[in-house]
């Protein structure tokens, strides 16, 4: 097993040298930098349905998939025809357009709980926003998170679990004022004991309770039995907002979404990443009567100048409407899903290493823990040095899948079978070289 992590091509560390000077670490966004696995990144030169080709010309089976809006794949020709030409219409106009009406159209008639919405660009945008909402709405101050889950970089989810779950937040990041992070509180996932334990003691200031039905930031972790009727049951009682943060699950695990697929309601619900098709893209919407306090209608601020983008608008609308049109599309994603996952599941057993492997249709997390793993607690205590000789020995054969143990692997429509019996091949290989780590 080679011990030095895999090295990008030439072109690519020319490149990263270029934005290191740039940007910090060279990156736009962390975990694109490879910190958590070693190593230096690729730098991509295109993307077509499952892979990748780097400017070295190396080419690779991709499970990031741009952390999910690739759900058709890369490049997919009626999402590029209808980007394409509404760029030619002009790729902003800072004013009404049908686009934003088409798509708002397509998200209700796919989840009609959100009666009334808002585009923004990012899935940030959206859930600081609904944050705002939410403790406008209720004339209260504190908000429930879970350990693990993340819901972007605004200040009130960048917060660690106090210590112990008697008190309220410290900030996770530097920059974050006490103030802010001592009215988040953030509980464990599939805990919901503790939900019960901190509504009794303070559920009257608390405005909402974020949640990623199913946990796509540590891993792949689904919600435990009667974890989200239980939230749903505790926020009604206490006239405190539910908030499904489905930026990542929202079209992916259903139509629907995790509230589709797990029959909970919430009052307001984040999206993002699919819903733009892989252009900027996200939506804070649910209860008409919350939503209403949102200026213009009400009186609580949020704006954008590219909120609700044609360009954006048309890209996401090509594929909600390719993932409805289509019929079977779930099943072939659930398919695709159990295929990867039994590959994986193989190669593991194979190489004689304990994993547990999750999955939500065409959302999967890997551990390299025994198991359970049912929330931070467990999946931090998973073995990121074999996380990371895995992930260097796929890459190594052609394989990329997140930089980072706690993010999630995604499959796409584009991922054709023979193609993930490749991946379970060389997985089969990489587990022995993370065995050895
Ligand atoms: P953005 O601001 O990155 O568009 O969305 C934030 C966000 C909100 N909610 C959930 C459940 C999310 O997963 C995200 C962003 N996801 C991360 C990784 N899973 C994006 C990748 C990155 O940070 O580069």
């Amino acid at each position: 097993m080679s011990e030095t992590a895999w090295e990008p091509g030439k072109k690519s560390a020319e490149r990263f040298a270029r934005a290191e000077r740039l940007f910090p670490g060279g990156v736009n966004s962390p975990v694109r930098a490879f910190r958590a696995v070693g190593g230096r990144p690729f730098f991509v030169e295109r993307a077509e349905g499952p892979f990748l080709w780097d400017v070295d010309d190396n080419r690779y089976i991709d499970y990031v998939m741009s952390w999910g809006p690739a759900i058709l794949g890369h490049a997919d020709p009626d999402v590029t025809e209808a980007i394409r030409s509404a760029a030619a219409r002009g790729a902003s106009f800072g004013a009404c357009h049908e686009g934003e009406v088409l798509l708002a159209e397509e998200v209700n008639a796919l989840m009609p709980w959100i009666e009334t919405m808002r585009f923004v660009s990012s899935g940030t945008e959206a859930t600081m926003s609904a944050a705002r909402l939410a403790r406008a709405f209720t004339g209260r101050p504190r908000i429930v998170k879970f350990e693990g889950c993340y819901h972007g970089h605004a200040d009130p989810f960048l917060v660690k679990a106090g210590s112990g779950a008697a008190t309220f937040g410290e900030p996770d990041s530097p920059g974050v004022p006490e103030k802010t992070a001592s009215d988040t509180l953030t509980l464990p996932y599939n805990d919901l004991r503790a939900v019960e334990e901190r509504f009794m003691r303070d559920g009257d200031t608390i405005a909402a309770v974020f949640v990623e039905p199913v946990a796509g930031n540590m891993g792949c972790i689904p919600p435990a039995e009667g974890f989200l009727e239980g939230l749903r049951r505790l926020s009604t009682a206490s006239g405190a907002l539910l908030v499904f943060d489905e930026v990542i699950t929202g079209f992916r695990v259903a139509p629907g979404g995790a509230a589709e697929r797990y029959g909970v309601r919430p009052d307001l619900a984040t999206l993002g990443k699919i819903l733009g098709g892989g252009l900027p893209v996200g939506l804070y919407g649910g209860r008409r009567e919350i939503m209403e306090r949102v200026s213009p209608a009400g009186p609580v601020y949020q704006a954008g100048t590219l909120s609700g983008n044609p360009t954006a608008m048309a890209a996401g609308l090509a594929v909600l409407r390719k993932l409805r049109g289509a019929p079977g599309t779930y099943e072939d994603l659930e398919t695709k899903g159990a295929l990867l996952e039994r590959g994986l599941q193989r190669g593991a057993s194979e190489a004689g290493i304990p994993v547990t492997i999750h999955r939500v249709g065409s959302m999967l997390g890997l551990f390299f823990h025994p198991g359970p793993v049912r929330s931070w607690s467990e999946a931090a205590a998973s073995d990121r040095k074999k996380y990371a000789a895995f992930f260097q020995g796929l890459l190594r054969r052609g394989i990329w899948i997140a930089p980072s143990p706690f993010e999630a692997l995604f499959v796409s429509t584009a991922h054709a079978e023979r193609t993930i019996e490749e991946t379970a091949a060389a997985a089969r290989e990489a587990f022995l070289e993370a065995a050895a780590a």
